[in-house]
Parts: structure tokens; C-alpha cells; sequence
């Protein structure tokens, strides 16, 4: 055993990336799944705040746009959660666990809808910062992860770009509607920043994650790349950034920026946040009501399988 975790650390040293039959330490294995699988739920949950608006899109084009993106969101938790399958997670079990509050999601997702312009700010600000996130883990070491990482990027940066496009055309509207986005932007910067977890020296997972290179960038180095190219954007749409500290570094290049309410994302992600049971409490209503679709689709498997056998 000891040989073939020699020859996973060579492959890890060689940039090689491991794959689902390879041999593979335990810790790595349900570091993948916790940090997979809560990545998976992130993409299913993060369609409510969204979906909450489909019915209400200011146009016909808007909802079209709007629907086609939560679709997104729903193909990304598919691919992620077949990812988790590859190294032997029950999807069910996954499930479960969300619902219990025995895995996380997003911290993002549990603040509400409460203005078009949100759905706006998440297709900029939060699809940005997943985008920062998750180009980093194109090369993460483990090969299903970062396959499923290349096409969701893609789909991602479209959605950034439609979420900015849709704040720009806010920004410039009335005086009313540019109010309306930057008070979207006050609601979400801070969420968003946190989005990339928690500081570096309060990341029990991190060490470990980087050894391993399923993590390519710490927290603290995502988040100040989230933060210098969000930042022009902003001022580019005429808004402000709600940070008093907020400032240009002229020698490194880098926006400086104030401290985040460790307390209220601590208080997030331990279920007290504005919609956390909101969020449970549709997932849970989701599964039971889906229950007897997953029961057809085991009987009509079932019976393929055992056409199939007839034939062979
Ligand atoms: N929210 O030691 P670390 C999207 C937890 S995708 C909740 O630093 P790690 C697309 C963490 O799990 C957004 N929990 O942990 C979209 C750990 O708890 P545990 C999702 C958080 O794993 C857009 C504990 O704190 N993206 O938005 C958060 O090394 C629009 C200690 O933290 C991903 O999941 C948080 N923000 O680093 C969809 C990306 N931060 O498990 C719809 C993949 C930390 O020990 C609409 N994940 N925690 O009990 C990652 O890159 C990493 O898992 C981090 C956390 C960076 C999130």
C-alpha cells in the first residue's frame, strides 16, 4: 500500500492528475468528496435566490436569459456531483446530508432576492467570484474535478457577463433604478468577498488542500484577485464599493480593503443566516415531492437491465 501512495505523491509532485481508479490516501479522498459534494450542493441551492425571480424578470428577454442560466446552475451541480460519485459518494447520501445540515453550501446563497437588481449582482459579483474560485481549480489535482471545472467556467464567465450587462443597464437607467443597484451592491459586496472562505490563518483545510494541490491559491490570494478586478468594474457602472477603507496600493497595485464581519459569515455558515432554513426547508420539499421519479427511474433501470440480459 505504502508503494502505491509513493506513486501517488510522484503524480502529484509531476503535475499528473489523479484519477478515479487510482490508488489514493483516505484524507484525500474525503477531502474531495466534502469539498465536491459541497460545491455540488452550492450549484443547487444557488438556483433559489435566482429562480425566486423568473416569474418577475423585468422582459421577456430577461426571463429567457435568466432561465437559461439557472439551467446552468443545475447542469454544473450534476456534473460536480457525478464528479463525487467517481470516487465512490452516494448522490442520495449527499442529499441527505444537506438537508440534515451535515454538509455546508455557499454561504452566499443564503441571503435573499429582495430587487431585480440582485439578480443582477449575483450574475456579476457572485458568478465573478466563482469564477475566480473555480479557474483555479481547472487545475486541481484530481482529473473528474478539474474536467468539470473547464466547461462550468465557460458557462460561468457568460453569466458573469450577463449579470454585469444587466447592473449596467440599471446603472444607467433612472435615478431610481441606479439606486436600486447600488443598493444591491451594498447588500452583496461583503457577502461576495466572503464567498472565498475563511482568511488564511482560520483555514483548518487549506494546508492540506495545497499539499495536495486540489487547492491552487489560498483564500486570502483568491479574494484579493476577486477584489482588484471587481473593483474597476464598479466604477466603471458610476457605483460606489461600501468600504470606507477601500484603497488603490500604488506601489503593489493592489486594492487594500477592510475588515470582513467574520462573526456574521461564522454565524452563515452555522445555519443562522437571513435564508438558511428557507433554502433547507425547498430542498427538502424538492427531494420528497422527486421521490417517486427516482423511484420509476430504479424500476424502468432495473427492467432495462434485465431485458438486457435476456438478449445477451
Ligand atoms: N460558505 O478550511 P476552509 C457558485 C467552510 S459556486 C460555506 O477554508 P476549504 C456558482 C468550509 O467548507 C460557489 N462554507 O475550507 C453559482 C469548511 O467547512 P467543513 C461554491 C464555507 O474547503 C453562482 C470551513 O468553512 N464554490 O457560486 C465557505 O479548504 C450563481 C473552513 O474553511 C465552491 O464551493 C463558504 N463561503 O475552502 C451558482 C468552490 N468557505 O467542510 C448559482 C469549491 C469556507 O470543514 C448562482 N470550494 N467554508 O465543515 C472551495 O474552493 C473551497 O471549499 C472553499 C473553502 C474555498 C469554499
Amino acid at each position: 500500500m505504502e508503494n502505491n501512495y509513493q506513486k501517488f505523491e510522484q503524480n502529484i509532485a509531476n503535475e499528473i492528475t489523479i484519477e478515479a481508479k487510482d490508488q489514493m490516501p483516505d484524507a484525500y479522498r474525503k477531502t474531495l468528496i466534502r469539498q465536491i459534494g459541497q460545491h455540488g450542493h452550492s450549484e443547487i441551492v444557488g438556483m433559489l435566490p435566482e429562480g425566486n425571480w423568473i416569474t418577475r424578470a423585468p422582459t421577456l428577454k430577461r426571463k429567457a436569459v435568466l432561465l437559461a442560466k439557472v439551467q446552468d446552475e443545475a447542469g454544473h451541480g450534476l456534473y460536480l456531483y457525478s464528479a463525487a460519485e467517481t470516487l465512490g459518494a452516494d448522490r442520495d447520501d449527499m442529499m441527505e446530508k444537506l438537508i440534515d445540515g451535515k454538509m455546508k453550501y455557499s454561504s452566499i446563497f443564503n441571503y435573499p432576492t429582495l430587487t431585480w437588481a440582485d439578480v443582477a449582482a449575483i450574475g456579476w459579483l457572485v458568478d465573478g467570484a466563482a469564477i475566480v474560485n473555480q479557474v483555479a481549480l481547472c487545475r486541481t489535482s484530481y482529473g473528474p474535478y478539474a474536467r468539470a471545472m473547464v466547461r462550468i467556467c465557460k458557462e460561468e464567465s457568460f453569466h458573469q457577463r450577463q449579470g454585469f450587462e444587466a447592473m449596467m443597464a440599471l446603472a444607467n437607467g433612472t435615478p431610481e433604478q441606479k439606486q436600486m443597484a447600488q443598493d444591491a451592491v451594498n447588500r452583496y459586496w461583503w457577502p461576495a468577498l466572503m464567498m472565498f472562505g475563511p482568511s488564511d490563518e482560520h483555514s483548518p483545510n487549506s494546508a492540506q488542500s495545497m499539499a495536495w494541490k486540489i487547492k491552487r491559491f489560498s483564500n486570502d490570494e483568491l479574494r484579493q484577485k476577486f477584489v482588484d478586478n471587481t473593483v474597476p468594474q464598479v466604477l466603471q457602472l458610476g457605483l460606489e464599493v461600501p468600504d470606507p477603507d477601500l484603497k488603490l496600493n500604488e506601489e503593489t497595485g493592489h486594492y487594500e480593503f477592510g475588515e470582513i464581519d467574520w462573526h456574521e459569515f461564522n454565524e452563515v455558515i452555522a445555519g443562522r443566516g437571513p435564508c438558511n432554513h428557507e433554502r433547507i426547508e425547498a430542498r427538502r420539499k424538492a427531494w420528497e415531492n422527486g421521490k417517486w421519479v427516482r423511484d420509476a427511474a430504479v424500476v424502468y433501470a432495473k427492467k432495462q437491465q434485465l431485458e438486457a440480459n435476456k438478449v445477451a
